[in-house]
């Protein structure tokens, strides 16, 4: 049994979304960032950084979206080319690309104060934006190749991951302008709808809680900016 220590709608959502495509037995444990839950100590012993996502496995607890997600993959042969086949190397390229530059890229975007300071924010923001449109551009070349992992036909932690943070860049940047256009990446978007229109998906996506307001939480989110 997993135990998936999370926030509705924070990076614990790909690990959600891969444990329900598994169908790996896990329990969501719920944490409240506003109560401390990050910094209380038994958290830190799960994850030093105390940061979201950790997952409790078999073999102890992991944190890093990408290390868990790996981890998942391989254990239950789903959701990435195996370690043998012959295009295992091109995807691990692209999923370091994804949690190397893409995750910052997207936390950057919608937290543009943190790095300067509030004075410096709206520069970083629109820095962060070109740099955004630039990873995405390089993705979505890549995407138009067609490889089962990043497009609609059959989901993998590429994917998935790739959906998640696309959410976000749609849905969260402070400042309307910076808010990712999905439609300038069509093989991208296409991706996006066929996941979010897998029961599994479909299932955590109503679980936690983005489909009472919005049709399409991935590919077309309601953008909630101020
Ligand atoms: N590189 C980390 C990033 C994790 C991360 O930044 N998580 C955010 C939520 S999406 C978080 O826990 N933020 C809490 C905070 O910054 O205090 C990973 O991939 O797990």
């Amino acid at each position: 049994m997993h135990r998936l220590h999370g926030v509705y709608d924070w990076g614990s959502l790909v690990v959600h979304m891969a444990l329900e495509e598994i169908g790996a037995p896990f329990e969501f444990v719920m944490l409240d960032p506003e109560q401390g839950d990050l910094t209380r100590p038994s958290y830190l012993a799960l994850n030093p950084f105390g940061l979201v996502p950790v997952l409790e496995t078999p073999d102890g607890p992991l944190f890093e979206t990408a290390a868990i997600l790996l981890y998942l993959a391989d254990r239950h042969n789903a959701l990435a080319p195996t370690p043998s086949a012959p295009d295992r190397g091109a995807f691990l390229v692209w999923l370091a690309v994804v949690c190397q530059q893409l995750h910052p890229a997207v936390l950057q975007l919608i937290h543009p104060e943190r790095l300067l300071g509030d004075g410096a924010q709206r520069a970083v923001a629109a820095a962060t934006h070109r740099r955004l449109l630039d990873i995405c551009a390089k993705m979505e070349a890549r995407a138009q190749q067609g490889e089962w992992w990043l497009t609609a036909a059959r989901p993998s932690i590429l994917s998935l991951y790739t959906a998640m943070l696309l959410r976000w860049a749609q849905a969260l940047p402070p400042y309307p302008e910076h808010a990712l256009a999905l439609a300038d990446y069509p093989a991208l978007l296409a991706m996006i709808q066929g996941l979010e229109n897998r029961a599994p998906i479909a299932r955590v996506l109503a679980r936690e809680g983005l489909t009472a307001t919005m049709a399409n939480p991935l590919s077309a989110p309601l953008y909630e900016g101020s």
